[in-house]
């Protein structure tokens, strides 16, 4: 569910149930369900307006440099976008995992802060490389790789609408292209969970609101520690270290939510 026409109010997008204008299935097209309020204005007899998303150009994007099916490479033509899709990617020496996290490669969220679902991905896909993976230590070693080339670059396709407008037959084509260059040094990716032992993963690179101002900033790794890159429409940047968090390995206290006395 994502808030695609702007209102406020979530909607729904499928995206292997798309028809095209001849109403056949077609792999370019999503289907979308706008939630409209019913007749008598209540919040329970919501309406789901059904209309067609030509998808083509974020399709051919993907697809220049993606596998839809990574099984069925050879049939490309017929396999549906997914609306978001993650990876898991790693390093691997003597067949023993040194490394682990979890990709997102592509999703929907509103860089330019217009309110409607721009469309971001990561320009490169997942292979794998001979590489050297190193501990906290430094000690380094040779492992194979799966992951995204460091080369790989932050894109965006924007949302230009029009609004949901016309009859439940028509299509609409909201998402044109061409792709926009968010940022160059895209290593990380359009958002990473590394695997920090013990069951847990550390959102170590993605798009989060960090200042208020509406405009989705881009969070990354920074020596140290982290650092917030504030965007506007993410065209300039302009970092700004985020607050020192004291560290502590103590979660289960961070469960405790402290009552005030009475
Ligand atoms: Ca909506
Ligand atoms: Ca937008």
């Amino acid at each position: 569910m994502i808030d695609f026409n702007g209102d406020g109010r979530p909607d729904i997008l499928i995206a292997t149930e798309g028809r095209n204008p001849s109403g056949d299935r077609d792999p370019n097209y999503w289907k979308l369900l706008v939630n409209t309020p019913g007749p008598s204005g209540n919040a329970s007899d919501i309406v789901w307006l059904e209309r067609q998303i030509n998808i083509t150009a974020l399709r051919a994007e993907i697809q220049h440099f993606h596998l839809l099916s990574p099984i069925a490479s050879d049939d490309q033509a017929s396999k549906a976008l997914p609306v978001m899709r993650t990876h898991q990617t790693g390093a691997f020496s003597n067949n023993v995992t040194v490394e682990s996290a979890v990709l997102t490669q592509w999703k929907l969220i509103d860089v330019n802060g217009d309110g409607f679902p721009d469309f971001v991905f990561d320009r490169l896909a997942v292979q794998a490389r001979d590489d050297v993976s190193c501990d906290p230590t430094g000690t380094c070693k040779p492992v194979l790789r799966q992951d995204h080339p460091p080369t790989n670059r932050l894109m965006v396709i924007y949302h230009t609408g029009p609004m949901m407008a016309g009859s439940g037959a028509e299509t609409q084509n909201v998402w044109n292209g061409p792709p926009v260059e968010l940022k160059s040094d895209g290593g990380c990716g359009i958002e990473r969970l590394t695997w920090i032992g013990g069951g847990r993963r550390r959102l170590q690179c993605g798009f989060v609101e960090v200042n208020g101002d509406g405009l989705v900033d881009y969070i990354r790794p920074d020596g140290n520690g982290f650092r917030a890159l504030r965007f506007s429409g993410l065209a300039e940047a302009d970092d700004h270290r985020l607050p020192e968090n004291p560290v502590t390995t103590d979660y289960d206290d961070k469960r405790t939510i402290l009552l005030p006395a009475r």
